[in-house]
């Protein structure tokens, strides 16, 4: 199939240019890497020189302006790192960002098994949290904050964790998932150099849910992991509770900024009755929008096929 083929070319040109255009992305971005779909072919952004590599996404770097995570032995059932600043020593002073001081996002390297969680400071600068890591497997952990005086950082960090690996198939791409009796849906497909809008639209039981509860400040929070180095990109909703125009539910609409073509993974969670849930979705940048065309043949787009659950349906 097409999309397979072009991701193979993809994978191997990625390494090379998603340093150029990310960082910049949204508040200057004097070249559009969009244009790159103007030629009609499957070739992506050789040549992206235009803009100034002065940001690489986030989370692939484990010391970045100074900072560094640095995993610490912790009991079984734990995880524990620290923050070490520009002088050594562990950072102690965070400010808040998203309700929380610090966010921490960990994935498989198969982009399974995803988990955010928020682990607690010490005062010696040790973040502990109850394991995120749910199983064997090659996983990333990624640390979100910001430290006081400083600027935003993801810093990732390649935790292994002994026992049978499995490695899991990505998941075909799909438009509709279902996770813990609520289906979602996602309107809208990133492009590579533009602000794309990302619309996931929630129900349950073949009823919209209009009762969305803020969840870090907003009606959902989205994170999208590059397939092949996991770069992360941290998705900022449309809109916050309380703004006057946006609604709880069912949509919450997302403006993404994707680094390359290629394919990522996105992960929302949202709150619902109390507890969060996370919907998860395989998107392709760089192609057709989705929700708006015909589904590529091949692969019955059923998606989801990792939950166990096919055939979900709108009733
Ligand atoms: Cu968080």
């Amino acid at each position: 199939m097409r999309t397979v083929t072009r991701l193979a070319g993809f994978a191997v040109g990625l390494a090379a240019v998603f340093g150029a255009t990310y960082g910049v992305g949204r508040v200057v971005d004097p070249a559009p890497v969009a244009e790159s779909g103007h030629d009609g072919a499957a070739i992506p952004t050789t040549d992206e020189r235009g803009g100034t590599a002065d940001r690489l996404p986030g989370g692939l770097l484990v010391s970045e302006r100074g900072y560094t995570i640095e995993p610490v032995d912790a009991p079984a059932g734990e995880f524990a790192f620290r923050i070490a600043g520009p002088d050594g020593r562990p950072v102690t002073r965070y400010d808040v960002a998203h309700d929380k001081t610090m966010h921490l996002i960990v994935a498989r390297r198969d982009l399974s098994g995803f988990r955010h969680v928020h682990p607690e400071l010490a005062p010696d600068g040790t973040w502990r949290v109850d394991t995120p890591l749910a199983g064997p497997g090659q996983w990333r952990a990624f640390a979100d904050f910001t430290p006081t005086g400083g600027e935003p950082l993801t810093l990732g960090v390649d935790v292994t964790v002994p026992g049978e690996l499995v490695e899991r198939p990505l998941p075909a791409p799909a438009t509709s998932t279902t996770v813990d009796g609520y289906t979602v849906t996602l309107s809208g497909a990133p492009q590579p150099g533009r602000t794309s809008p990302l619309t996931l639209t929630v129900s349950r039981d073949g009823q919209p849910v209009t009762d969305l509860e803020p969840y870090l400040g907003a009606y959902g929070h989205l994170v999208a992991l590059r397939r092949g180095d996991l770069a992360y990109l941290h998705v900022h909703p449309d809109g916050t509770p309380g703004d006057g125009r946006t609604q709880p539910g069912p949509a919450v609409t997302f403006l993404a900024d994707v680094p390359s073509a290629g394919s990522y993974r996105l992960y929302l969670d949202f709150q619902h009755g109390g507890r969060v849930h996370t919907a998860e979705f395989t998107v392709v940048a760089g192609t057709a929008a989705t929700g708006s065309g015909p589904t590529p043949s091949g692969p019955a787009p059923t998606g989801g096929a990792d939950h166990g659950t096919p055939g979900h349906g709108h009733n």
